[in-house]
């Protein structure tokens, strides 16, 4: 088995040297074959280069430079295309997702196909901001009503999955857009009825830089996401 860490970044400088250090030691300690694979989007304050100064010469570290692309969802995916790992872990390079967890959520792939982050089943929750977690949980509440889906947290993004279950599935109808492309993660996966166990997770500070997520757009891209695939996708199987 090896484990490919997918980190998508865009101006992450203050936290990714950091997080990439903490994630060998986590990986290292439990003699898990690993590399850590980090898309970054061009990003203007130089995380690419910072992390080229660093840990070029180090074959677990694999940065990808994307000049012509941007977007969270579509990084996201070129990382899982060129990755290495049968087994994938995805989540920010912020620490709003803690480390510490990946080796259960891969232990977990094990025995499912999908061990999904959750801030809304027993145990997890979000350190950050009350007004995000409520606002989170709400808008989860319309996904679960107007897709008909079990999972707790469509839009945590902190994941882990074993690479065959995009077998036979087109990238282009998930990955694409921003968070809302875990929205049609899970629901497409549901649908194929993949096994997917949510493990409680507490988000954290963010640890430096600025969220790239703009609350008021977001609400409107993610609402009009869920009503593409109840209105739009649903017929198709
Ligand atoms: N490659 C890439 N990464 C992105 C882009 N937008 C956001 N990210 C990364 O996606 C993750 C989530 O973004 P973040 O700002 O933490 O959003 P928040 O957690 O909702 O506040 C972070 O690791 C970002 O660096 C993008 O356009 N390209
Ligand atoms: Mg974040």
């Amino acid at each position: 088995m090896k484990l490919s860490v997918i980190l998508p970044t865009f101006n992450e400088k203050d936290s990714i040297i950091l997080l990439i250090k903490e994630i060998l030691s986590i990986l290292d300690r439990e003699k898990i074959d690993h590399e850590i694979v980090i898309v970054d989007d061009n990003s203007p304050d130089g995380t690419y280069q910072e992390i080229m100064t660093v840990f070029t010469g180090n074959p677990l570290v694999v940065p990808i430079l994307r000049t012509k692309e941007k977007g969270l969802a579509s990084a996201i995916y070129h990382g899982i295309s060129h990755c290495s790992g049968d087994k994938v872990v995805v989540m920010d390079t912020d620490f709003n997702h803690p480390p510490g967890l990946i080796p259960l959520l891969v232990k977990i792939t094990d025995y499912f196909d999908i061990a999904s982050g959750s801030r809304y089943v027993i145990g997890g929750g979000m350190e950050t901001s009350r007004m995000r977690y409520f606002g989170s949980k709400i808008f989860n509440k319309f996904i679960h009503y107007t897709l008909q889906v079990k999972t707790t947290d469509n839009l945590s993004g902190y994941y882990a999955f074993n690479k065959k279950i995009l077998d036979g599935v087109d990238p282009a109808t998930i990955f694409y857009g921003y968070g809302d492309y875990f929205i049609r993660f899970l629901y497409t996966m549901q649908k194929k009825k993949k096994f997917i166990l949510e493990v409680p997770v507490v988000y954290k500070d963010r640890q430096g830089g600025l969220s790239k997520t703009n609350l008021k757009n977001e609400l409107i891209r993610y609402t009009g996401s869920v009503l593409k695939i109840r209105f739009c996708n649903r017929k198709k199987k």
